[in-house]
Formats: C-alpha cells, sequence, structure tokens
C-alpha cells in the first residue's frame, strides 16, 4: 500500500508596498477555508473553489490599497494563491497532472481544462459574447487577471469555457470558481499507477 499520509500544505506572507497578503494552503485538505479579502464576491467565490476542490485555505489580506481601487490586491492575490498550491504540489510526482471540471448554474455553464505542466498560461473563451459588467466592484475583467496571476504563479496551464453567459457576474463567477475547483482537485490527485514525475522528460518545473 502507498502512503501519502503526510499532507501536501505551504504558506506565504507576501508583502508589497501595495499589498499584504498571508495565506496558507493544505491540498489535501476537506474543503474548509478562512478567506478575507475584503472583496465581498471575491471571498465567496474563493470558498466555493475550496469547497468544491476539497481545499483548505486559509487567507489574510492584510493591507490592500484599495484607496485606488482593487487592481493591485486582485491580481496579488492571484499571485499568492498560485504560489502556496505551486510550494504545496513540490516536484509534482504522481499527480493526474491534467483535469477537467464542469459546473452548471441555470442556464450557464463553465468547462475548465487544466495541466499542472510548469508553465503558466491562462485562457477565459466567452465565446464571442460581451464580457457581462460590473458587479460588486468586480467583473470579468478581474477575473482574468486574477486568474492569469494565478496560471502563471502556480505553474499551470488553464483554460476557461464559459458557455451561455449571463447577465449575472454572480452566476458565471459561481460556475468558473466551481468548475476550477473541481479541474484542480483532478489534477493534484495522486495517481497510485504513476511512479516519479508524470512528464516523459523526467521534470516538470
Ligand atoms: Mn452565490
Amino acid at each position: 500500500m502507498l502512503t501519502f499520509k503526510k499532507a501536501r500544505t505551504a504558506a506565504e506572507n507576501r508583502k508589497s508596498s501595495e499589498t499584504e497578503i498571508v495565506a496558507k494552503v493544505n491540498i489535501d485538505g476537506c474543503g474548509n477555508s478562512k478567506i478575507k479579502t475584503n472583496i465581498g464576491i471575491l471571498d465567496h467565490m474563493l470558498e466555493l473553489f475550496a469547497f468544491h476542490g476539497h481545499f483548505d485555505i486559509d487567507l489574510e489580506v492584510k493591507k490592500a490599497d484599495t484607496n485606488i481601487d482593487i487592481h493591485h490586491v486582485n491580481e496579488d492575490i492571484g499571485i499568492v494563491l498560485g504560489k502556496i498550491f505551486r510550494k504545496a504540489l513540490g516536484d509534482r510526482q504522481r499527480i493526474r497532472r491534467f483535469g477537467f471540471g464542469a459546473a452548471p448554474m441555470e442556464s450557464t455553464f463553465t468547462e475548465v481544462i487544466l495541466d499542472l505542466s510548469g508553465r503558466g498560461y491562462f485562457r477565459l473563451n466567452t465565446q464571442g459574447a460581451l464580457k457581462a459588467g460590473s458587479q460588486e466592484g468586480y467583473s470579468l475583467t478581474h477575473l482574468e487577471h486574477f486568474l492569469e496571476s494565478f496560471a502563471h504563479h502556480l505553474g499551470a496551464n488553464i483554460i476557461v469555457d464559459i458557455k451561455n453567459i449571463c447577465e449575472d457576474l454572480h452566476t458565471n463567477l459561481e460556475t468558473i470558481f466551481k468548475a476550477l475547483g473541481l479541474a484542480l482537485d483532478q489534477a493534484a490527485q495522486i495517481d497510485q499507477r504513476r511512479q516519479g514525475i508524470p512528464s516523459t522528460k523526467g521534470i516538470i518545473d
């Protein structure tokens, strides 16, 4: 019987002249989270992401230059989350590496396909539909910045396809964050059949 009893965890305390964010993650968690970004809608989305990905996440924004707007803090949360997941994955031995997740809400649904390849790439496809406007100070443009930072710092290729996008940003975002949690959970899981690094190159960096 193979044992991976040591939980895959990591923490980060990132300080810049613009923001200060502390966070920790347990990839092999139960979906518990304590999120305090001071952006209500993002707190809610990250809780959904953690819950459906079975990740335990503790994240607190201690300082942010929101007197300007949420641009910096939104991106920096993506950076910090990407970093802690990257650290917790370590050398990525025996992970499934690829993940797919899909989640609907009413007639809107999102498919997320990702590869924990070490290379950061992000794309959001909206099938040519206009990106829904801002809501609660957040928008799909913020979401793109957030996921771009996350993908680059995690070292993952993430493609998000939102189908039948609706006018309600909250609904659109829910399908994205749930699908992302499902996809990342799958990709990060240990495959008992795999020996070593899941790449023919023998390394993921
Ligand atoms: Mn909701």
